[in-house]
């Protein structure tokens, strides 16, 4: 069994920070449970764009007022707290913070440490990424 603190993950490798948010990981590949889990905070009025190619991520809002939508063009849907989207296609997408943003995070497979985005929003694919 696993028990870990938010407050036991400031500030240590689990915790990784990019330009537009702070992601806090609870669970990364290494711990073996075959996702990852992450409690992150993307900051008030910030627009981040993303596009998984090699996961597939949950996203449930814990916290804060903002919009996803599909890109180029695709519907606008509010976020608030309550509010989980799902990244079942790979779908490109905006994430627009109005407040500042804190969300519960799955990713399959799980991350394995210290990614941010790359250029094409993605994440590598987990065995490029070291595990
Ligand atoms: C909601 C979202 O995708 N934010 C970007 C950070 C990412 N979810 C992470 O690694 O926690």
């Amino acid at each position: 069994m696993i028990v870990r603190t938010l407050a036991e993950t400031l500030g240590t490798e689990r915790d990784v920070e990019a330009p537009n948010w702070r992601s806090r990981r609870l669970l990364l590949a290494g711990d073996g449970m075959g996702f990852s889990l992450h409690d992150t905070v993307l900051h008030a009025g910030t627009e981040t764009e993303m596009c998984y190619l090699h996961h597939v991520e949950a996203v449930y809002c814990i916290g804060g007022e903002g919009e996803i939508q599909v890109l180029p063009d695709g519907p606008v849907w509010p976020i608030a707290p309550g509010t989980m989207y799902a990244l079942d296609g790979h779908e490109k997408h905006v994430l627009r913070a109005k407040t500042e943003l804190r969300m519960v995070c799955v990713f399959n497979p799980p991350v394995t440490g210290n990614e941010v985005h790359g250029p094409d929003g993605a994440y590598p694919p987990a065995d490029a990424s070291g595990s």
